[in-house]
């Protein structure tokens, strides 16, 4: 039974309303009445998840009176507003991160304990959506908690995958992939709008005529419609008033269409045309993967860019009016080229449904939108081919040749007689079976295009883009990536984020990150030493609890380094150049038994993608160096290996607080700028790191003295690259790293199959694309550098808590201001909470 009310309070109902009352008292009356009318229990029956759903829509209906009255000014002020077309939101658990945006985590906790809830099961209860695959779609999720933290009207367009990113288990050291079900239970924070809906279509041909004033005009017959419907999720700013929106496109078939194949008494021919509608939406591609290249994919960018279009265009329709001022109300930006096909679905929609003429819908289109790049592997930059466009979007391979045709006489024109540049900068690569450039096509029809770290940005200019930097200097800007320091400090890390707020005597810093410069005045006082420690060593404790539940090994938080690489599963972050010092370390070690060193934890967390070899073999890899080392009672009171299973939103938040070092170790250059690294950083890790993306302002913000660096400049990669790499050189070159990648050959990992890492080891010695062996005697030099310090207590958390103190500048607020400014023209409409 719930105790009495230990404090003197009002009662709810007398002066505030229960669904919108924020007193412990309304908290406590709406709780249990959503436990009791929503979900239809009451406290003696409820399953868990009853609980955590009760807690949801309370907070929930927190949030909708703000949403509504954002809205409403929104409207009334025709705020010009930023569309961010994103394929990708890794959004995370909502419970806990809008309790802190709307100021009442402490008092909710108080009315949970007094309802005699255990407020910690009921967040673990949440299942995360799964948006997205990594850094990309965080990055999303990041900016649109500071969107509304910095009061910008915003929409964040994108699809609602009824399955996300996989579930990885791990089997025998092997990646498992479980479909990812987060749906199942229901989704207390969004809200379907059915009547919220566009048609979509697909195939057929077009034809050209003359409308009634005689202007040349087309018009698309598709074979197919289908239908978006709208879901929406309130995303609220934190201690603001402001509430923006997240828009998420669900499929299915047209109603329509259903009918008509109902009448003609084809009933299961309806059924399947509804399955087959239902499918574009169903279930989100893993990059890296050989399948993200299929027609699903292309299916699914136009599925969501198009009902996103349309709804832009019915917002400004039914608020502002005529379409020549739609670049003014709205700006759209463009997370990479996944939605690039919206410059073409814009010119389509302007042309052919409102008859505007070619000049003018294409200013618009370049008024409208913004491009960032967020990578320059070229296996990621997207191309489609012709054929495929022609058989599925022919309306919008007219549009885009007609596009190419007059951007590439420009391109004469300015450059007379050099047609090998305009081979180089057309949207279409005529090379080996004629493609779609996506990158150029998202350039051309773009009045800004940005990279997301500073050296990232030069690297466009100097090589991806040359040739479009080259004529149109103007255009291309550098925004530097940034983390929602809400969820990265204040949700995943209360000991601390109350440890600073004491600290600096105010909680300004949870939305004015370079306050946190305040700290640095105490970041040798031994007190504060010992407690920043403290609060590590209770954070690396709950890690250590977690770990040996669903990773079955035993770490020591006490004596322990925790030293963490958590991100993709990929070959250029080098998670086998962590694997190859684990390993030089456990050679020492067995040399020299009694060797004084550091005792370390190495843990790792990521996905590799399901059709990457390589990346699945990594982890095997890691899992079978953990199991040799951890079982050898020689080695292991010293070294331990962990790797955490399914790092996603939520594990991600119990490993930041818990690192005393944080691996950024992706070869110069190809890392384009990395968020990882700011989270752990944030969270006082200290980092060994190469000057690789973010890692150079990190290191420029932190003091090249707080922060371990090793390894090749990018300039000094392109060099050696051009000189003709040969691993082999360095292989037999040093001593160590042979008996290192030998010992891996030898079958000791593999209880004696030489085989089974062949794959891996062959390649490092004889390809090595990423260059682990030319960097390896650095990495090892600069790891001896670390152990050193962390023997050095005061030293290390001097270095910890002024890494903490100079992040400000890593706060997704400071990146959201850069492109309100500089790139999109827009200003805040501030909102009381
Ligand atoms: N990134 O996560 C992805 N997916 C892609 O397809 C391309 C790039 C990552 O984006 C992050 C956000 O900008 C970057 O921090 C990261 O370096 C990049 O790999």
């Amino acid at each position: 039974e719930a105790p009495a009310e230990t404090e003197t309070e009002a009662p709810a109902t007398s002066h505030e309303h229960t669904r919108t009352g924020m007193s412990k008292a309304s908290l406590k009356q709406a709780y249990i009445d959503n436990l009791f009318y929503i979900q239809g229990r009451f406290r003696e029956v409820a399953t868990p998840h009853d609980l955590y759903m009760a807690a949801a829509f309370t907070v929930r209906d927190r949030m909708l009176e703000r949403w509504v009255k954002s809205a409403q000014v929104y409207k009334s002020s025709r705020a010009r507003t930023v569309c961010y077309l994103s394929a990708e939101y890794l959004l995370g658990p909502h419970l806990a991160n809008n309790l802190v945006n709307l100021g009442i985590a402490e008092v909710a906790q108080r009315a949970g304990e007094e309802l005699d809830l255990d407020f910690k099961a009921i967040l673990e209860e949440e299942e995360e959506p799964g948006l997205g695959n990594g850094g990309l779609g965080r990055l999303a999720a990041c900016y649109m908690d500071s969107l509304a933290t910095v009061q910008i009207p915003a929409i964040g367009y994108g699809i609602r995958y009824e399955f996300g990113i996989f579930d990885q288990i791990i089997e025998d050291g092997w990646q498992v992939e479980r479909s990812d079900t987060w749906l199942r239970n229901g989704n207390p924070w969004e809200i379907p709008r059915p009547k919220i809906s566009f048609p979509v279509m697909y195939g057929g041909h077009t034809e050209h005529y003359r409308d009634q004033a005689e202007r040349p005009r087309v018009r698309w017959i598709p074979d197919m419609v289908i239908s978006g419907v709208a879901y929406d999720t309130p995303v609220l700013g934190y201690g603001v008033g402001n509430v923006n929106l997240l828009r998420l496109w669900k499929a299915e078939a047209t109603e329509s269409f259903d009918f008509q194949t109902f009448n003609v008494g084809d009933y299961y021919g309806a059924v399947h045309a509804k399955i087959e509608a239902e499918t574009i939406s169903k279930v989100l591609y893993p990059n890296d993967d050989p399948e993200a290249g299929k027609e699903l994919r292309l299916k699914q960018q136009y599925f969501f860019v198009s009902c996103s279009i349309q709804d832009m265009i019915r917002l400004h329709l039914n608020t502002v009016g005529p379409l020549e001022t739609f670049h003014e109300k709205f700006v759209a930006q463009l997370n990479d080229t996944h939605p690039a096909i919206a410059v073409a679905e814009l010119m389509r929609l302007l042309m052919d449904d409102h008859a505007v003429t070619w000049d003018d819908a294409w200013a618009t289109t370049r008024a409208t939108f913004c491009y960032t790049n967020h990578t320059l592997l070229p296996e990621a930059l997207e191309t489609w081919s012709v054929a495929l466009f022609e058989r599925l979007l022919p309306r919008h391979l007219e549009i885009i040749y007609e596009i190419n045709r007059r951007f590439l006489d420009e391109v004469r024109v300015r450059y007379l007689g050099d047609e090998e540049r305009v081979a180089r900068m057309s949207l279409i690569d005529e090379a080996g079976g004629r493609r779609i450039r996506m990158a150029h096509l998202a350039v051309v029809g773009s009045r800004a295009v940005n990279g997301v770290a500073a050296l990232h940005s030069e690297l466009i200019k100097t090589t991806l883009l040359k040739d479009f930097y080259e004529m149109a200097p103007e255009r291309f800007h550098n925004v530097t990536n940034g983390v929602t320091p809400r969820r990265f400090i204040v949700v995943s890390n209360p000991r601390l984020a109350e440890l600073i707020t004491e600290v600096c005597g105010h909680d300004r810093w949870i939305r004015d990150l370079d306050s946190l410069r305040e700290l640095e005045a105490h970041a040798d006082d031994p007190k504060l030493q010992a407690r920043w420690r403290e609060v590590k060593t209770a954070a690396k404790r709950d890690l250590a609890v977690w770990l040996k539940r669903h990773a079955g090994v035993l770490l020591d938080p006490q004596t322990m380094m925790f030293d963490i690489q958590a991100k993709r599963l990929h070959e250029y972050k080098r998670q086998h150049l962590n694997v190859l010092h684990i390993i030089r370390v456990y050679q020492r070690l067995k040399q020299n038994p009694n060797l004084g060193m550091v005792p370390r934890a190495f843990i790792f967390g990521g996905k590799a993608a399901p059709g990457y070899y390589m990346a699945k073999l990594m982890i095997k890899l890691i899992n079978a160096v953990a199991e040799v080392i951890n079982n050898d009672p020689q080695v292991n009171g010293y070294i331990r290996v962990a790797f955490m299973p399914d790092f996603n939103v939520k594990n991600g938040q119990r490993l930041y607080p818990a690192a005393d070092l944080s691996e950024q170790i992706s070869l110069a250059g190809k890392e384009a700028s990395g968020t990882g690294n700011m989270k752990f950083s944030m969270n006082g890790a200290l980092t060994v790191g190469t000057l690789d993306g973010a890692n150079i302002e990190i290191r420029e913000e932190v003091g090249a003295e707080n922060f371990f660096l090793f390894g090749m400049t990018a300039e000094e990669v392109r060099r050696k690259q051009d000189e003709g790499y040969r691993p082999w050189d360095y292989y037999h070159g040093d001593q160590e790293l042979k008996s290192d990648i030998d010992l891996i050959a030898s079958g000791l990992f593999s209880h004696g199959d030489t085989n089974l890492f062949r794959p891996l080891t062959e390649h490092l010695i004889h390809q090595d694309p990423f260059m682990v062996l030319a960097d390896y005697r650095a990495y090892l030099e600069c790891q001896d550098r670390i152990s050193t310090v962390y023997d050095r207590p005061a030293e290390w958390d001097r270095m910890s808590i002024l890494n903490v103190a100079r992040m400000g500048k890593f706060s997704s607020d400071r990146s959201i201001r850069e492109y309100a400014e500089r790139i999109w023209s827009i200003e805040p409409q501030p909102l009381g909470a």
